[in-house]
């Protein structure tokens, strides 16, 4: 039995807002077209009490609240933090797949660790290294762990174990099926079929009569079988990074180069887990005011100890001028080599 844990952020691009606002949190937000014309992108838990969703006109969640905050929103910030999340992911299991800005699927079947655990220590690292909650499903496939992770949003952890199956599926209403778009489910209602319990009273030809192959599948589905696996995301993971907001802003060189010797730290563990080196080192700094600075070196040859780590991330920040308080520090390495090679050498020489 496989063990699949399905990540998805609390209110993503509303919970983004309050992190960079303070002035925000509690607060009914709603992320989106301001103008009337628009539509909602995503709102706070505080203005979903009101019965704003994602995809509703803007007119309409203001007449539901009209003391909402509507923000634009900014993408490229949404992206950046997402990265900052999947890096966190990837630091801890190598079979991820990132399925959109803020969710993402991971296979910890070979983990050591129980998936419970490694839900409650996904949800600390998101919550102490970048501010913000999110939801994880446990469960044996990826349909039953997606379902999941909707269960006790938000800030929840929710686990659908076998012997939960069916009787957590029948009572669902049909939408809940991933897979089952907005047209089946209105050609379904229209023929009697509402929760997942009268989906069950069909049987597979007529889901193949009526989607297709994909209908075996949907099928399959509705009794908790999914076989489909969790393919890490193209291209595989970049860069390991970590970073903190300060407790109090500081244009103290000292407590920001402590900083920077914990996270190489942290990166050599990250690194030796993989057994990669890399080429490229990449501090970041945001001011005060919210500007962010990185400063970048990639060297001649691959490092991947915590001595050098350390020493050219203190370079970073001693060839850059500070002369405004920092808010948030990191540090971020790139451009991965396996190490085999350098074990080898290390062998010859015994
Ligand atoms: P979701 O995960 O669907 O929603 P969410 O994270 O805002 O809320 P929750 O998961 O707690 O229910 O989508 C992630 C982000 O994608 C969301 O913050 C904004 C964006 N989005 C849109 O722009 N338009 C949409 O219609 C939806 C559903 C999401
Ligand atoms: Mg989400």
């Amino acid at each position: 039995m496989r063990k699949i844990l399905h990540v998805d952020m609390d209110a993503f691009f509303a919970s983004v807002e309050q992190l960079d606002h303070p002035e925000l949190r509690g607060k009914p937000v709603v992320v989106g077209g301001s103008s009337d014309r628009g539509v909602v992108a995503t709102c706070s838990y505080e203005a979903r009490k009101y019965g704003i969703h994602s995809a509703q006109p803007t007119y309409m969640a203001k007449k539901l609240c009209p003391n909402a905050i509507f923000v634009r929103g900014s993408h490229s910030r949404y992206s950046e933090v997402s990265k900052q999340v999947f890096d966190i992911l990837y630091s801890i299991c190598d079979k991820v797949q990132v399925v959109s800005i803020d969710e993402a699927y991971l296979d910890v079947s070979d983990l050591f660790y129980s998936p419970q655990y490694i839900a409650k220590y996904i949800k600390k690292r998101v919550k102490e290294e970048i501010g913000l909650t999110l939801s994880v499903g446990i469960s044996y496939n990826k349909f039953l762990a997606k379902l999941a992770s909707d269960w006790n949003k938000p800030d929840g952890i929710m686990e659908i174990k076998e012997e939960m199956v069916p009787d957590i599926l029948r009572p669902l209403p049909i939408r809940k099926v991933h897979g089952l778009g907005k047209k089946s489910v209105e050609k379904l209602n229209k023929i009697g079929i509402f929760t997942i319990d009268d989906m069950l009273k069909y049987d597979k030809s007529f889901y193949e009569s009526f989607m297709g192959k994909f209908g075996i599948e949907i099928y399959d589905r509705i009794q908790g079988i999914d076989d489909r696996e969790v393919n890490v995301s193209s291209g595989g993971r970049k860069s390991i990074g970590t970073e903190n907001t300060l407790s109090e802003d500081t244009d103290d060189t000292e407590i920001l180069k402590n900083y920077l010797t914990e996270f190489a730290e942290k990166i050599e563990q990250s690194l030796s887990k993989k057994n990669v080196s890399v080429k490229t080192v990449t501090i970041k700094l945001k001011t005060f005011d919210f500007q962010q600075h990185t400063r970048s070196k990639t060297l001649t040859h691959y490092i991947y100890r915590f001595e050098d780590l350390k020493q050219v991330a203190h370079d970073l920040l001693d060839e850059y001028n500070l002369e405004t308080k920092v808010r948030l520090i990191g540090l971020t390495v790139s451009n991965f080599e396996d190490r085999q090679q350098e074990q080898l050498t290390f062998f010859e020489n015994i």
